[in-house]
């Protein structure tokens, strides 16, 4: 679907009420003297993977937050009140917020603007969106109609508000890969664009797995549908719920060979070139070219 007007995320945390005293305006009384300023800052975090692991990583530190707005506050003088309110957006989205904050809402209030006439508050709210972020997302399916799971797949991802999808590669049939004696795969990637965070990106790829009514029964075992994240633009993570890039991705040629083959000069974060990756991956022998299926490249 398209991005424009797509909310990143439901959740807000905020952080209202930030007091220091700063030296920022147009008159020479307010950069002498200095005022009060107070900031409220709400970031856009999809809180569910923290709120369900009960871990700090997952979301952000709203001390964190607190003590970048006093110190954009105390910091270099500035004239306009819209001058802070820019910095300390583009510098939580750049730092703490990157990747979990997709978008941020600051607000600077001067209750004590020289007005000329007096006034409760003067202030100034701005939001700003975090860019969106080019993600890798690999399909497998090997139980039922393959066909139509990956076509499916395909049709609720971009249906799905926050995802754009970009290019995706030509479908492959692949031996299975992990030592379980099963039938063959159909696999193929999909770029995407995306304003989710990536485990909110991770939670709507578990909505594609679960409308096609997939079962875990065993590890690496036959599958309706199985989507994994195996890149979110070049952001890393070790946490146990989303790996990324993906941990095996680098040495699976049912990944690598159908997104080289949509995006020949690719590169998977960490590792290299996913042609040169491809080449190498013990796997490769074992793919062939797959079923033309509506929205997917042809080989
Ligand atoms: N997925 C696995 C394990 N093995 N083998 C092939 N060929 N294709 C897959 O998608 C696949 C696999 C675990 O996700
Ligand atoms: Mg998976
Ligand atoms: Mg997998």
């Amino acid at each position: 679907m398209s991005l424009a007007a797509t909310e990143p995320a439901r959740d807000r945390i905020e952080v209202a009420g930030i007091r220091a005293w700063g030296r920022h305006g147009v008159l020479a009384e307010e950069t002498e003297l200095g005022q009060q300023f107070v900031v409220d800052v709400a970031l856009h975090v999809d809180t569910a993977a923290a709120g369900r692991g009960d871990r700090l990583e997952r979301t952000v530190n709203y001390a964190e937050v607190a003590r970048i707005a006093r110190e954009e506050i105390e910091g270099e003088p500035v004239a306009l009140v819209e001058t802070l309110a820019e910095r300390l957006a583009a510098r939580v989205l750049g730092t703490i917020g990157d990747p979990l904050v997709r978008r941020i809402e600051v607000a600077v209030h001067k209750p004590a603007a020289p007005v000329g006439l007096p006034v409760d508050d003067v202030r100034l709210r701005i939001v700003r969106d975090a860019e969106p972020v080019d993600a890798v997302l690999a399909a497998g399916t090997n139980l039922g109609d393959r066909e139509g799971h990956l076509a499916r797949a395909l049709a609720l991802l971009d249906r799905t508000p926050g995802v754009e999808v970009d290019w995706t590669s030509p479908v492959v049939e692949t031996d299975p890969v992990g030592g379980v004696e099963q039938d063959a795969f159909l696999n193929a990637v999909i770029g995407v664009r995306t304003v989710l965070s990536p485990f909110a990106l991770l939670a709507q790829c578990q909505r594609l797995e679960q409308d096609a009514r997939r079962e875990r029964l065993v590890r690496w075992g036959p599958r309706t549908l199985d989507v994994d994240v195996i890149a979110y633009g070049a952001h890393t993570s070790e946490d146990e719920e989303l790996t990324l890039p993906h941990p095996r991705a680098h040495e699976r040629a049912f990944v690598l060979e159908p997104w080289r083959l949509a995006r020949p000069g690719a590169l998977l974060p960490g590792h290299g070139e996913v042609a040169a990756l491809a080449a190498a991956a013990p796997d490769r022998d074992g793919l062939r070219p797959g079923p033309a299926i509506p929205g997917y490249a042809r080989s």
